[in-house]
């Protein structure tokens, strides 16, 4: 049986048939997936996690990691990029993956960039700056520390420093490196800004992959945390709106918008610079796995960053691989085109170190908790 699709908010005689969206509200990958849900017209109930409910859902899915999503047929998935390509292959809800190949393919890199390469400057304006890291080292404590026993301020400073640990020190942060991650953010911001001046989503009038891939960072932590709020209040009003837009749209107004039609010139900057850093680490990745290589160095807006070897970004290039050589030659032209130079590497075949899609596991290694 597929999933059932349902257009309703909170009917609770419907709660058998409903989805469960087990996360956090403070959550990159959480607020992805409800961002998705909501314009899909997908009613869920949401579970705050507890330390109890984020073990129950590892069982569950072989993966400790958040969100976990259990569908009204009693199956569970997790990845948020696995789950949104799972259902837009299959026609539940509103579709919002484009229809012209093209475009498509542009909408799952951006995703899939977004994703993987904001998860830094995320990570870092969230952990290294005091303000930010107390406010949100408390969130945390009070939230999926809940059900622990001890006092507050030991589980804040437990978490606090694991943060760091994890998001900072084992992603290649370095004081000499922080300018870059800064750099990044602002260049993306920039970008950003005139192209949501223009229009209302990314490729046009109706949100796409691409669109939720962008908004794990942007709602969770940049227009949320007190230091990168404050620079995008000063300089990327649009681009908050565009937060608060996505959050808002529903499905019947995106049906009603004119589907996307094209991927605008303007998205080049974004897709030059996934072309520019992130292809090129991912493809180091993948040699280090192959090769047993015990470290990873990326270059991004003139940083160095030094990280371990990932096997589920073995599997985003395979994934993107897959995507790209299923293109016909003229769109692999363009593609290229448009990406640059490094666009070479997503025709190379892909690697076998990558851990394959299943439906019910979607990518069973994840970032910090299995490699
Ligand atoms: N690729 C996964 C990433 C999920 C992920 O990394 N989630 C984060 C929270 S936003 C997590 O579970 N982190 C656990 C931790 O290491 O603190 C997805 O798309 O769902």
């Amino acid at each position: 049986m597929g999933e059932r699709v349902i257009d309703g908010t909170g009917d609770p005689r419907a709660n058998q048939t409903r989805y469960r969206l087990h996360g956090l509200t403070l959550s990159y990958f959480t607020g992805k997936l409800e961002a998705y849900m909501r314009a899909k017209g997908l009613a869920y109930d949401f579970v705050e996690m507890d330390m109890g409910d984020f073990r129950r859902c590892a069982r569950a899915t072989g993966v400790a990691q958040m969100p976990q999503l259990e569908t009204p047929t009693g199956e569970w998935l997790t990845d948020t990029t696995a789950i949104i390509a799972r259902f837009e292959a299959r026609n539940t809800g509103l579709a919002l993956k484009p229809a012209e190949p093209l475009d498509a393919f542009f909408s799952l890199l951006l995703e899939d960039y977004f994703d993987e390469w904001l998860w830094r400057p995320a990570l870092y304006y969230r952990w290294r700056f005091r303000e930010d890291a107390r406010l949100m080292s408390a969130q945390i404590a009070r939230s999926l520390l809940r059900d622990l026993p001890g006092p507050f301020w030991i589980k804040r400073l437990s978490i606090l420093l694991r943060q760091r640990r994890v998001f900072l020190t084992e992603d290649g942060v370095t004081s000499a490196n922080g300018a870059a991650v800064e750099a990044l953010f602002l260049a993306t911001i920039d970008t950003l800004e005139a192209i949501l001046a223009a229009r209302p989503y990314l490729f046009g009038q109706r949100p796409c992959e691409a669109d939720f891939g962008l908004f794990g960072s942007f709602f969770r932590h940049f227009s949320h945390d007190p230091t990168p709020h404050d620079l995008m209040r000063r300089r990327a009003p649009n681009t908050l709106a565009w937060v608060t837009r996505l959050w808002a749209a529903t499905p019947q107004a995106i049906a009603a918008a004119a589907p996307i039609d094209g991927a605008p010139a303007d998205l080049d900057p974004l897709l030059q610079e996934a072309g520019a850093s992130y292809l090129p680490y991912l493809a180091a990745n993948a040699r280090a796995l192959r090769e047993g290589g015990g470290r990873v160095r990326a270059e991004a807006k003139g940083g160095v960053f030094v990280t371990k070897p990932s096997r589920y970004h073995v599997q985003c290039l395979n994934d993107l691989k897959r995507a790209f050589q299923s293109l016909s030659e003229p769109d692999r032209a363009l593609a290229a085109a448009r990406i640059g130079a490094s666009a070479t590497l997503l025709a190379e075949p892909a690697d076998e170190v990558g851990v394959n899609l299943t439906a019910r596991v979607a990518r069973p290694t994840d970032r910090a908790w299995r490699r």
